[in-house]
């Protein structure tokens, strides 16, 4: 069924064509080619986007070969594949990327000069794909970028949303969101396979029946869509193999119902196909707070429904025995969103290929592990039963039977302890009938992991504690990592490159050898070289802002960065009332401006739309900024700089510029964070809470070079149990009062004293995340870090430290700890 039924009978049919030859001529003989045949116009007579796509079919033409002997050789060698399960890939731009894979940059470059273009040019061209929200979908992208890259079979399952995460701009300091069309310019990156789409089913009811003799239940339901699914490259660097990513995008099964058509409804007739393409239309734009939307249960079925068919029915073909399905795959569910996959699985064993229940539970429990990505209660995804059985109703009969055998053999362990029992139960009455995922996936999956070791410490300790106990085994930490092909060559090819001077090339595929640069942080030649590099990056992110945002960075300045989805756990506010309350001790004189360490924070952040909170506080850095930038008396010695619509390339050109990283949510809040490690790796030192993988960095990078402040998670915990009073600490604490009367003042809102009341109450009465206990702690950290930058040879050798010490956070050792640990698959 895949590839044609008689066998070639031309020479050249069996092989993949070669692949074009690396130099410049035949560089620009394909990209010639493509753009007359391609797109149809001359060089003389074509745009920047004819241009733009003919380079990237061109480059592509480098991977082709590669994509089909990749797939040839891993279907050959029958080996364990990795089927990552997510519905989000924040991938960035993949021109880049692709180059850097093939090492082709340079003939690139010089061929598109010999056309009378710019490379660069050419590239900014490139719409990213957004389809994620945060550090979710961006850890997805670094762990497919680094599974290509160690050579393991992996297929990426997701989601082709046509509209990706929302372009944000601001409109007098206020957030405002517009869509995402990224699909509009034409996509040269994806290959549809219309031919190798699968049905998904939805609603109905369940009947049983009698097949000779043996009592089955069957699903009939009552409406379906079709999935077609697009093939993406994920080229792996410079190894010559290329993964696939498989995203699925919702079709209407009959697209024109022919006889609504021909009586003139039409409308009507194409009503249907516009529900069925809903499904894929667009991300939900939330971070680390499910949105508890029909629609949104129906794109988790719909993906995870279409991968496990194209993986039984396609990959592993029609006469594959199922018994052995988990010798050849381990689906990794990327939070709870993929987590209906499980009962999927069991309904296709068990409905469908007739397995007995237990057997086909055996199969389902090794098929599955499953990471948790965070510690918000209110994260933690929930599906009304009602709405579960309404959508899928033989999914919430497996899931209650999957449930009755789990809460017996919870009986069986602790007997009596029926409280236990309730804790326990995936289906929980509290206050409504409904299903709990994370505890479905931690019953299923062979393996349970957190992204750090203080979070998959507490996910045992707290949120999973009775899983915990009754099996310890199944639970481990594998700390996340972020890929330094995009985030040091792509992002810093100045930085990468005095690395390669210093020692060769072979860092890239095996980062902890970054600690062969510890001694150079002695040099005083490397250390002059090192602070060059920041310069560079500083003056490129500086021409960036520029050209997008009309912002410009001050020379000599420290780069204090805080770029990160805005939430209120993430406390924006306290980095804000840092500023303010510099700003405020300026004008009441306690100091001077000369006194301020020149100083710009950039901030970069999306709030979700719905979140009110979070973008009043997208408003008040926005009017704080416009006031201390223009205020005279601060001596441009502090400036803030909120480009808009942070998004993968942003992160890219400001990550090199930074020289403070600022990871400052309240400990226990955060599970890992990777933002931070892109930072530390590029040379910025971190301000941070003892929380996420912040520990580990500072335990990695030593606490002299990391700016340590806060309550600790225990101390967190204990100030909570004791009874929060955040008024107390703006009643003590002078400083902390002045800098909320100043924005009470109306001073940020040309004298409406209302315009942040919002925020300054909730601060002052709730305060959820105890912004106001930890401000006098990083005020202090603050003075620490103005002290040290003042040392501009002591600051670049702890910058250099922090590259040095932070190899460990490549995502290729999480790959390693996951193939390691939860998958027993390895390289081929
Ligand atoms: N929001 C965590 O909050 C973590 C990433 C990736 C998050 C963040 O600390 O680094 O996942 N969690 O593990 C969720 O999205 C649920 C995130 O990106």
């Amino acid at each position: 069924h895949i590839g044609p039924s008689s066998p070639p009978t031309h020479a050249l049919a069996k092989a993949p064509v070669a692949t074009p030859q690396h130099s410049v001529d035949a560089f620009v003989k394909v990209f010639l080619q493509e753009l007359n045949t391609g797109q149809g116009v001359t060089l003389s007579r074509s745009t920047v986007n004819d241009q733009y796509l003919a380079l990237a079919r061109t480059v592509r033409q480098y991977l082709m070969t590669r994509w089909l002997e990749t797939s040839r050789h891993y279907a050959e060698s029958g080996s364990k594949a990795i089927g990552y399960l997510s519905a989000e890939y924040l991938l960035g731009r993949q021109l880049g990327n692709a180059l850097l894979a093939t090492d082709l940059g340079e003939v690139a470059e010089e061929a598109m000069r010999g056309c009378g273009l710019d490379l660069a040019r050419l590239r900014a061209q490139e719409v990213e794909p957004g389809l994620g929200n945060g550090g979710l979908g961006r850890l997805a992208a670094c762990f497919v970028d680094s599974l290509a890259t160690m050579g393991i079979p992996c297929i990426g399952y997701g989601i082709r949303y046509e509209y990706g995460i929302f372009k944000q701009s601001f409109v007098d300091g206020r957030q405002v969101e517009q869509p995402d069309p990224w699909l509009a310019l034409g996509n040269p990156w994806e290959f549809p396979h219309p031919e190798a789409s699968v049905q998904v089913n939805f609603g109905g009811h369940t009947e049983t029946y009698d097949d000779g003799g043996v009592q089955r239940t069957r699903w009939v339901p009552d409406w379906n869509v079709v999935g077609v699914p697009y093939n993406y490259m994920v080229p792996g660097y410079h190894n010559g193999k290329v993964n696939t990513l498989r995203l699925w995008s919702a079709k209407a099964t009959n697209a024109f119902d022919l006889a609504l058509f021909n009586s003139g409804d039409y409308p009507e007739a194409v009503r249907a196909q516009t529900f069925a393409e809903n499904i894929t239309k667009v991300l939900y734009p939330e971070d680390s707070t499910p949105q508890g939307r029909e629609l949104r249960l129906q794109q988790q079925y719909f993906f995870v429904a279409c991968s496990i068919r194209d993986f039984i029915e396609r990959v592993l073909g029609p006469d594959f025995d199922l018994h052995q399905l988990p010798e050849r795959i381990i689906f990794q569910l990327n939070d709870t969103h993929p987590v209906i996959a499980v009962p999927e699985l069991m309904r296709i064993l068990v409905d469908e290929r007739h397995f007995e229940w237990d057997e086909a539970w055996q199969i389902t429990k090794q098929c599955f592990a499953y990471t948790c990505h965070t510690l918000l209660p209110e994260a933690l995804e929930v599906w009304p039963t009602e709405l579960l059985g309404r959508l899928l109703p033989r999914h919430l009969e497996i899931i209650r039977r999957i449930n009755a055998d789990f809460l017996d053999e919870v009986r069986a362990s602790f007997p009596g302890d029926e409280q236990r029992v309730r804790n326990m139960s995936i289906i929980s009455d509290d206050p409504n009938s409904s299903v709990r995922m994370a505890f479905l996936a931690t019953v299923a999956g062979t393996k349970v992991n957190g992204v750090a070791e203080l979070h998959s410490q507490l996910l045992a300790d707290k949120v999973l504690h009775d899983f915990d106990e009754l099996w310890p085994e199944k639970f481990t930490n594998v700390t996340n990592g972020i890929t330094p092909r995009r985030f040091i060559c792509l992002a810093n090819p100045w930085l990468s490159e005095l690395i390669s001077d210093t020692l060769g090339v072979g860092w890239v595929t095996d980062l902890e050898r970054l600690a062969e640069l510890e001694p150079y942080a002695q040099d005083p030649d490397f250390r002059r070289a090192f602070r060059e590099v920041k310069q560079k990056a500083k003056v490129h992110a500086s021409d960036i802002l520029r050209a997008r945002d009309g912002i410009e960075l001050p020379p000599g300045h420290l780069v204090d960065i805080m770029i990160k989805r805005l939430h209120e756990y993430k406390r924006q506010t306290l980095k804000l009332l840092h500023v303010v309350s510099l700003y405020e001790q300026v004008l009441s004189g306690e100091i001077t401006a000369s006194q301020l360490q020149p100083r710009t924070v950039i901030f970069g952040a999306k709030a979700a739309p719905g979140y009110w909170m979070a973008k009043e506080i997208i408003h008040l850095i926005n009017a704080v900024g416009s006031v201390i930038n223009t205020d005279p008396r601060l001596e441009g010695r502090l400036k803030i700089a909120f480009p808009a619509n942070y998004n993968v390339t942003l992160a890219e050109r400001l990550i090199p510029a930074a020289d403070l990283s600022e990871q400052i949510s309240l400990a226990g809040l955060e599970a890992s964070g990777t933002g931070n490690m892109k930072l530390a790796l590029n040379g910025a030192l971190t301000i941070g809470t003892d929380d996420g993988a912040n520990v580990e960095i500072r335990r990695l990078v030593g606490d002299e070079n990391f700016f340590l402040f806060g309550l600790s998670e225990p101390e967190v915990a204990a100030l909570r149990d004791s009874g929060y009073r955040p008024r107390q600490y703006y009643e003590s604490n002078p400083q902390l009062r002045a800098a909320l009367d100043l924005i009470s003042s109306g001073i940020f809102s040309n004298g409406n004293r209302e315009a942040f009341a919002p925020i300054v109450s909730s601060l002052l009465n709730e305060d959820r995340f105890m912004v106001l206990a930890d401000f006098q702690s990083y005020m202090e950290a603050q003075l620490r870090v103005r002290e040290a930058f003042a040392d501009e040879e002591e600051w670049t050798k702890k910058a250099i430290l922090n590259v040095a010490r932070c190899g460990f956070f490549s995502s290729d050792r999480a790959m390693g700890d996951y193939l390691r640990e939860i998958w027993h698959a390895s390289a081929i």
